[in-house]
């Protein structure tokens, strides 16, 4: 057992790092935003490693072999960075100027907002790899950054619960309403985007298309 904890242990700690860069550089660009161009797209970011019991659950369903090598090659989201955005297009302003740098590599983009999901969920999901540097040399890790709005996150959050409280089986009316809170929270987006682009005019977010 302490054998397993100790390999595992070794096994996450560049999750931890690749999350640590990733948390770095959304900091950085916020902080950037906040000091020279008045406006911050950046609302709150927050992170998660995958527990061991997570990743057990993941192999099951993936029907991945149970070795870290098997483990590393087919779970990319044990590394996970959310980043809440105010507005739809922030979304994709945030994930083009994080994905135009030169250690971010673009592994997969799963765009939840463009194609919602059938319960309604909605975030726009990238898979990167970035670099981590190690006593012993750099290695390439994956993380999964989740993008989307407030309105969104506030739906996914709840909706989270409830899955869980149901253990899965969300009953019909429930199932009916939250999809027909996504509706809402999609309206709100769409209007507060019309307004906020109404009070601030052009900016450097325009020409972004909004998924409606
Ligand atoms: P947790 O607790 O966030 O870790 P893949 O990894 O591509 O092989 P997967 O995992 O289905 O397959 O990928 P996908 O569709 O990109 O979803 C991964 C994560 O997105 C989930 O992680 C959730 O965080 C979030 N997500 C996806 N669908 C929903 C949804 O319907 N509702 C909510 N609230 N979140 C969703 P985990 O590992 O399931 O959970």
């Amino acid at each position: 057992m302490r054998a397993f904890r100790e390999s595992f242990a070794r096994f996450i700690m560049p999750y931890k790092f690749g999350i640590d860069e990733v948390t770095t550089k959304v900091s950085i660009l916020r902080e950037e935003f906040s000091e020279l161009h008045e406006y911050n797209p950046i609302e709150h970011i927050s992170s998660r490693l995958k527990s061991a019991e997570s990743i057990e659950q993941k192999i099951v369903r993936k029907q991945c072999e149970p070795s870290y090598d098997a483990i590393r090659e087919s779970i990319t989201d044990i590394a996970g960075v959310r980043i809440v955005c105010s507005f739809v297009s922030d979304v994709y302003h945030v994930f083009d100027l994080l994905t135009a740098q030169e250690d971010v590599h673009v592994l997969r983009v799963k765009d939840y907002i463009a194609a919602p999901k059938p319960n309604g969920y909605k975030s726009l999901h990238a898979i990167v790899e970035i670099p981590v540097f190690l006593s012993e040399g750099s290695v390439l890790v994956p993380v999964e950054i989740q993008l989307r709005t407030v309105a969104m996150d506030f739906w996914a959050s709840l909706e989270h619960k409830i899955y869980y409280k149901y253990d899965g089986d969300v009953p019909a009316g429930i199932l009916r309403d939250l999809t027909a809170a996504a509706d809402t929270a999609n309206d709100l987006d769409v209007t507060m985007e019309k307004l906020h682009h109404q009070v601030r005019g052009a900016g450097p977010t325009d020409g972004i298309p909004i998924a409606i």
